[in-house]
């Protein structure tokens, strides 16, 4: 097997430690930083992606493939600068105001992260102003909003409204999602996507960015 393909599947078992071993062993062989981080690490984790969204590994399988890729991409980042490697793209990511729930939204995070996207991760409890600001100031392509509570799912409505209010909403991408968020609420917003579960975000945030670029 090749050390790429080592490193996607002790990735997918979530061995963080052999994963950062063989990233550095890729590395110490002058094997190319793109490709250890497509073929190696993005392969992997796009793998369980896959298995995630067809309910074929769960929560816990996610969030430790999650930190096995964290734990070899810490070794590359600073390697992906020198050789130009840029991301495929910008986002924001928070739970909505007044909702403190973040399993969801971190699980959107590292799927995104894992597709070689930059997230800024702006926390729970994020007002409307904070994600149009940071969108504005950051240069996102896309806001990303979770919620949870059937309750907070309306703050929703305000980002698309600040967005809107702030002229940023023709470049800006607001994708929506969370356990009580459907596609008929998307639509009645006026948000531009709602996906159900971190994989599909993911999908649909890399080929927004592909679109704009
Ligand atoms: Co809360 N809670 N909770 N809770 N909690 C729910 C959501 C609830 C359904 C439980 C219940 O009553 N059956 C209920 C909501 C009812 C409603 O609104 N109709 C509820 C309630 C009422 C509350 C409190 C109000 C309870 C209280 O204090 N009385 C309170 C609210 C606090 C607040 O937010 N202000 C509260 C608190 C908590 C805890 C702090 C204890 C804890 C949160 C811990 C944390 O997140 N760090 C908690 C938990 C864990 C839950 C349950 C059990 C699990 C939620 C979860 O993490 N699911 C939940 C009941 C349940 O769902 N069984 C419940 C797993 C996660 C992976 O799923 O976030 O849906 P989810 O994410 C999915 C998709 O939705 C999607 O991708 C993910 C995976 O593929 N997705 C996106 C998510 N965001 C996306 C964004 C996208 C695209 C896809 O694009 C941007």
């Amino acid at each position: 097997m090749s050390i790429l393909n080592e490193i996607s599947e002790n990735l997918q078992k979530g061995k963080a430690k052999v994963v950062k071993q063989l990233v550095q062993q890729a590395i110490d062989e002058k094997i190319p930083v793109e490709q250890i981080l497509d073929e190696g690490l993005l392969s992997g984790m796009s793998i369980i992606g896959e298995k995630f969204k067809n309910n074929e590994v769960f929560v816990p399988e996610v969030l430790v493939a999650a930190r096995a890729m964290n734990m070899g991409a810490s070794l590359l980042k600073p390697l992906m600068a020198e050789a130009g490697v840029t991301a495929a793209g910008k986002v924001c990511i928070g739970t909505v105001r007044g909702d403190l729930h973040d399993i969801g939204k971190n699980l959107v995070k590292m799927m995104m992260e894992g597709k070689g996207l930059e997230v800024i991760d702006l926390g729970t409890d994020v007002a409307p102003e904070t994600y149009v600001q940071t969108a504005i100031d950051q240069g996102c392509q896309i806001i990303c909003c979770s919620a949870l509570l059937t309750t907070t799912m309306c703050e929703m409505e305000n980002v698309v409204k600040k967005a809107n209010e702030a002229g940023i909403h023709d470049k800006v991408k607001i994708m929506i999602g969370g356990a009580p968020v459907t596609q008929s609420f998307c639509e009645q917003i006026g948000a531009d996507c709602y996906t159900p579960d971190a994989a599909s975000a993911a999908d649909a945030a890399v080929a927004f960015c592909k679109a704009t670029a």
